[in-house]
């Protein structure tokens, strides 16, 4: 390709285009107007003017999510750029490929403590895959299309470039380049094949096994291939919060969410199995309880892209390093090549696993007197089905939605996991709703969490987004109380949402449709009028405020201490 001679914000404009970018998040300050100059002038891609850093990064984030894609956003220095860290950090802990770019004091006055200026570089270091401040302007373009390549590559992850306002300014060659080759960054895409034979013997002889399936079966499209595994092997699964969805929710061999409020199937299961294979999961805490006491009598698969996953937490006893997809896919053709595999010997485990579905599934005491969250969770799902994505905020709401929708497809449950980030469901819903627009996005969320974004109501209701929020109010910050009632002795300090404005008025005064909600009837009602007036929403669901999440596995507790009522 012939070179051009263009400024550092053309040759923005210019990679993004060349990557195919069709939307893109940001803020605008005095650092970024050369690249705002630049936006405006272009008609490739979309820019969604946020009304907040914050939000534009949980947009991109949504975005890339619910797209499988690389999400972009954009933002000033300074506070811009200390208001979108948060988003940033959430995308890291959950592993979403982002591409940020932030504004700079230019290179003179770096270190000056010019105005807005903040260390973007240092503060992101740990909640970014990578980044780069660029220098000079001949390597922004090798920049650009590293911060891609980085960010969907391998375990992907946020990766931030740091635009010094005068580089924004300055002309060079531009030549994008078409590889990528970094000496010290090979991601492994394929499995060690002696060590996948080895697991397929394991497999072969357990009496208990389990395949525990985390986010990076999502982030690997790993889907159809981990049924095809379990159609072959009726191997009984779990799913992680964040893999909700890669096993159609009514499949018989799949026991449910794992973890601190994960079904009593999933648990025990996890606690008794003999040959535990994890399918792109971390071993989160949230997921093992008492590390001492988990999946104590198994051996351990530990399959993951990120060689610094495996053996982090848990020694394990076959680790492979790979792209999840083409893992499974050699542990299938091993399991053919070598005679394919009885299913009698697992007959007696997943007996005792289906009755430990039947005697505890979830449940909870409905009220003709007061909705229950969960109802309303169930309702939705009753009501939409495979039509929606659902976005969630973080808590109590978040829990419910992950264990009463029926999930049935991969990318359909979008939330925030590792960070635990409130705020995010609004504008992640948004960024998602925009990646999928035939999809109805619901935003599961409480009244505390969706006060710390509400702003990206306007982003919605100008851009006609029409994300419908649905609030499960319990005037508490329900999950904090939660822990208050179970661990503090009903010591509920300042978890008291009592005074909360009136949600109806502030939708409408945003240019939204609000709702408030008492009755079964008032909500299938108000749901679907949502739906059909096809602009954002906000249906406040008045719940039962004492409700509790169960089962609940109390923190550091091992996995078969469930609460159960
Ligand atoms: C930004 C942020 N601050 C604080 C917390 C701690 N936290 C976790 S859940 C929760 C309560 C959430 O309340 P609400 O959104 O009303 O949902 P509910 O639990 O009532 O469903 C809090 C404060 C958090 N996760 N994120």
């Amino acid at each position: 390709m012939p070179t051009k001679r263009l400024n550092g914000s053309e040759m923005l404009i210019e990679a993004l285009r060349l990557e195919g970018i069709k939307v893109i998040f940001g803020y605008p300050g005095g650092a970024v107007l050369n690249v705002y100059d630049e936006i405006f002038k272009q008609n490739y891609f979309r820019h969604i003017l946020t009304r907040h850093e914050q939000g534009a990064v949980h947009a991109a984030d949504g975005y890339a999510r619910a797209s499988g894609e690389v999400g972009v956003a954009i933002i000033t220095s300074g506070p811009g750029f200390t208001n979108a860290v948060t988003g940033i950090a959430t995308a890291y802990t959950d592993s979403i490929p982002l591409v940020i770019i932030s504004g700079q004091v230019p290179i003179s006055q770096i270190g000056t403590d010019a105005f807005q200026e903040i260390d973007a570089v240092g503060i992101s270091r740990p909640c970014t895959k990578h980044n780069f401040l660029v220098k000079n302007i001949q390597e922004l373009p090798r920049i650009l299309k590293e911060a891609f390549y980085i960010a969907k590559s391998g375990r992907p992850g946020p990766v931030l470039v740091d635009l010094p306002k005068d580089i924004s300014a300055t002309y060079g060659e531009f030549d994008y380049p078409q590889e990528v080759s970094l000496r010290t960054y090979k991601p492994t895409t394929k499995g060690n094949s002696r060590q996948i034979k080895k697991v397929v013997e394991a497999l072969k002889i357990a009496k208990k096994p389990l395949f525990y399936i985390g986010g990076g079966a999502i982030i690997s499209n790993a889907s159809n291939i981990i049924q095809q595994l379990i159609e072959k092997t009726q191997i009984p699964a779990l799913e992680t919060l964040m893999a909700r969805g890669i096993i159609p929710d009514n499949h018989p061999c799949l026991l449910g969410m794992v973890g601190m409020h994960g079904t009593y199937a999933a648990n025990m299961a996890m606690y008794e199995c003999d040959l535990l294979i994890s399918l792109g999961a971390r071993f989160d805490d949230r997921v093992t309880g008492k590390v001492s006491e988990f999946a104590k009598y198994a051996k351990i698969v530990h399959i993951d892209i990120d060689p610094s996953s495996i053996g982090k937490i848990i020694d394990v006893n076959f680790p492979i390093v790979g792209d999840l997809k083409n893992v499974c896919k050699d542990i299938l053709h091993f399991i053919e090549e070598s005679g394919g595999y009885d299913k009698n010997i697992i007959k007696e485990w997943r007996d005792l696993l289906t009755k430990y579905k039947t005697t505890h599934p979830l449940k909870y005491n409905d009220s003709s007197e007061i909705l229950k969250p969960q109802w309303v969770i169930s309702k939705i799902g009753e009501i939409l089905k495979d039509k929606a994505l659902v976005v969630t905020d973080v808590g109590q709401h978040q829990m419910w939605a992950a264990q009463f929708y029926p999930f049935n497809f991969p990318r359909q449950f979008i939330t925030s996991g590792g960070l635990g980030t409130m705020g995010f469901g609004l504008p992640a819903g948004m960024g998602a709703k925009l990646a999928k627009e035939n999809k109805i996005v619901i935003n599961i969320t409480g009244d505390g969490s969706i006060l710390m974004n509400i702003q990206e109501l306007m982003t919605c209701v100008e851009q006609k987004i029409p994300v419908i929020n649905v609030i499960l109010n319990n005037n508490y910050l329900g999950m904090v109380r939660q822990w208050q009632s179970f661990f503090y002795e009903n010591r509920f300090s300042h978890t008291d949402l009592s005074l909360q404005p009136d949600f109806v008025k502030l939708t409408e005064a945003f240019g939204g449709k609000g709702y408030r909600i008492e009755t079964k009837e008032e909500f299938e009602e108000a749901l679907k009028d949502a739906i059909h007036s096809n602009i954002p929403c906000m249906l406040d669901v008045v719940i039962d405020r004492m409700e509790h999440v169960l089962p609940m596995v109390p923190g550091g507790a091992p996995l078969n201490k469930m609460i159960l009522e």
